[in-house]
């Protein structure tokens, strides 16, 4: 009888690492409603780094839950590319589940809404089709010691080319709308701080007409800053 005892998951506290990713889909119309099912689009729906880079080092699998209604809904890649492709009718939640080299590691997922219509984009190739993707981070608090490992390898820049939408573009665009948002969050305030001040106006105008009307009631007290 051999014993294995579990080594304890080591994690390299303080420590933090992430990982860029892009999820999405692209779909291209038959151009007509297939008679057999219905069907009127054939579509990918996929998850990639988003530099070059060996994702397989800290990606182990990508589950692709479809629409119930698929046969076999739920989908499991376990090698690059991780991505689905079928063809459908309509539109609907996927839920991209990725799961890491190393099992201690929880897996996360991401909400993809499939899109088969909007928005249309116009490929090197002059090619239009339509394309969905999101770029986000997956963050890695205090990672296993297998994980921190995996997540050390380098990689190269990005090849923007790859992507279909203008990631750093819409990046510019977030911190713009953010700046805006600021700007105008600042003047709500001061407009609050405005009718803090008249209020507090109010309350002694009030309070001096008590005390000349009703001299020595006691009241309670009002700061006069
Ligand atoms: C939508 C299922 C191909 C409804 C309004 C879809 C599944 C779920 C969808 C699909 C919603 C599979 C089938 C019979 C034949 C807006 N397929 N949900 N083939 N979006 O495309 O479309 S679409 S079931």
């Amino acid at each position: 009888i051999s014993i294995t005892m579990a080594e304890p998951t080591v994690r390299m506290l303080g420590k933090r690492s992430s990982r860029a990713i892009v999820y999405g889909n692209t779909a291209t119309p038959f151009g007509y409603k297939r008679e057999s099912d219905g069907h009127t689009h054939s579509w990918t729906v996929f998850v990639k780094p988003y530099h070059y880079e060996d994702e397989t080092r800290w990606i182990k699998k990508v589950q692709f839950k479809l629409h119930e209604s698929f046969a076999n809904a739920t989908r499991v890649v376990e090698q690059p590319p991780f991505e689905v492709t079928e063809s459908g009718w309509g539109e609907f939640e996927v839920h991209i589940r990725i799961y890491f080299t190393d099992p201690n590691e929880k897996s996360v997922t991401a909400y993809h809404y499939l899109r088969l219509y909007q928005p249309v984009v116009t490929m090197p190739d002059g090619s239009n089709i339509v394309s969905f993707e999101f770029y986000d981070e997956i963050v890695f608090n205090e990672p296993t010691r297998l994980m921190w490992g995996a997540l050390s390898a380098p990689y190269k820049k990005c090849d923007r080319a790859r992507f279909t939408h203008d990631l750093r573009g819409q990046k510019e665009q977030v911190l713009e709308k953010i700046e805006a948002a600021k700007g105008e969050l600042g003047r709500e305030i001061e407009d609050l701080r405005e009718s803090l001040r008249e209020a507090h106006r109010l309350m002694l105008k009030y309070s001096d007409i008590l005390e000349d009307s009703a001299p020595g009631t006691p009241r309670a007290s009002v700061s006069r800053n």
